[in-house]
């Protein structure tokens, strides 16, 4: 088989990819290790930049973003029982998040491929990247019937997430791992129950981070910092309401409305970049390069902000047969990445409770959180990184 270019992973980078190129006159193959029915029920991200809001209108895939999805303006930081707007609209020259499940966009991805008759091979097994740095790189695999297949591309897009295989196929003297690993996780749960507040709740405590997020009025989705090995056998529902009343209680009436827990499960916070993204005439993109931990809401923005950049930089070269955007995707994905990096590492640094740290590093942090709810300049810093930079600034 033949093919312009090959994509590993069909999350939101890849699928986003070969709908931006389809968009182009680019033929490309969606290589996905899971079936359509898992890729669609993966919970994950829940919050879009309002350049991915833009990118998702211009691509033609933003109709039902633009139903379902709940567009905020503001976001609250909580501490010693009090909630502070940040007014990110007003702050960012009238820019905005939207609330809208990654699961939801990846089920408005894969019809949009498959209505347009764009190849999506699913249930694929053994993905193996080969002679990439040749002018005719290959994927190897197996089929869904267990059929070996070799498949040529001009190029190849790694976007098969931390856990893929497309970054371990640069050899090792060529790449660079950049880490950080936090000394807890979170615990996030899916609630049947009425929304407690019209906008996001991020809340430091001494028992530790909690977050009050939403997907719909019925649905709200709630963060508890933890042990990052922790077990969700060890969370029974009772001992969830209980921690999350303790880390939001206050003077202002805030009260969480307990429901129904259907979803609980444990993430994993690092930060991870890998530098370059790109080897030969293999690139990646989204977390198969990249991981921030999920407080500044940037990894799945990320992940379309990598593709956005591809994607142009594919075009330009079989429209004009150019390669000099392909040789800077790397240095041009990496500015927006490292900024982003920075942001979430700010972000967990200033709103998680350090329990091994002396009581000096706490009184920093609420410090930290008083002049950022109360200094337009340190506020306006917040809003314009949690609603994104511009794609095209950097
Ligand atoms: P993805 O991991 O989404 O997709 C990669 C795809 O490649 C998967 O479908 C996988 O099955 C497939 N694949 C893997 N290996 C393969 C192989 N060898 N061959 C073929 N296919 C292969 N971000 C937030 O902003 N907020 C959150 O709350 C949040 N929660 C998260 C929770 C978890 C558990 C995780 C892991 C991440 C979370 N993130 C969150 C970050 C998340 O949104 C990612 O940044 C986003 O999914 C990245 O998208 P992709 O790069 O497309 O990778
Ligand atoms: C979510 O709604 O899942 C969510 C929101 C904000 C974050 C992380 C996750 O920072």
């Amino acid at each position: 088989m033949r093919t312009q270019v090959g994509i590993i992973g069909a999350g939101p980078a890849g699928l986003l990819l070969a709908h931006l190129l389809q968009l182009q006159g680019i033929e490309s193959v969606v290589l996905e290790t899971r079936s359509r029915e898992e890729i669609e029920a993966t919970l994950r991200a829940g919050v879009l930049e309002q350049g991915t809001v833009n990118l998702l209108d211009e691509a033609g895939v933003g109709e039902r973003m633009r139903r379902e999805g709940l567009p905020h303006q503001g976001v609250k930081l909580r501490f010693d029982g009090q909630s502070h707007r940040i007014p990110l609209s007003e702050l960012s020259g009238g820019r905005s998040i939207m609330v809208y499940a990654q699961h939801e966009l990846i089920r408005d991805l894969v019809k949009a491929r498959l209505e347009r008759g764009g190849p999506i091979q699913f249930e694929v097994k053994e993905v193996s990247p080969l002679d990439l740095d040749t002018r005719l790189p290959k994927l190897r695999y197996r089929d869904r019937a267990g059929a070996a297949q070799e498949l040529a591309c001009d190029y190849i897009a790694g976007c098969d997430g931390f856990h893929g295989v497309s970054r371990s196929a640069i050899p090792a003297q060529r790449r660079r791992e950049f880490k950080r690993v936090y000394p807890f996780g979170w615990f996030g749960l899916l609630v049947e129950a009425p929304a407690a507040s019209e906008e996001l709740i991020y809340a430091y405590h001494e028992r530790g981070f909690a977050l009050v997020s939403t997907r719909s009025p019925q649905i709200q989705r709630l963060y508890l910092q933890c042990d990052p090995n922790d077990d969700a056998a060890n969370w029974p529902d009772d001992r969830i309401w209980q921690e999350l009343h303790q880390r939001l209680a206050g003077s202002d009436g805030l009260r969480l409305a307990e429901g129904r827990i259907f979803q609980k499960g444990v993430i994993a916070m690092r930060s991870f970049v890998l530098e370059p993204m790109q080897y030969g005439r293999l690139f990646l993109a989204g977390d198969a390069a990249h991981i921030v931990p999920p407080t500044g809401a940037k990894g799945l923005n990320l992940a379309v902000a990598d593709v956005r950049v591809l994607a142009q930089a594919l075009a330009q070269f079989y429209g004009a047969g150019r390669t000099d955007l392909l040789d800077a995707y790397s240095a041009t994905a990496l500015r927006r990445v490292w900024r982003a990096e920075h942001f979430s590492w700010w972000m967990t640094s200033m709103l998680h409770y350090f329990h091994d740290e002396a009581p000096f590093h706490h009184r920093l942090q609420l410090a930290q959180l008083r002049y950022v709810t109360s200094s337009r300049a340190a506020a306006t810093m917040l809003a314009e990184n949690y609603v994104g930079l511009p794609l095209e600034q950097i």
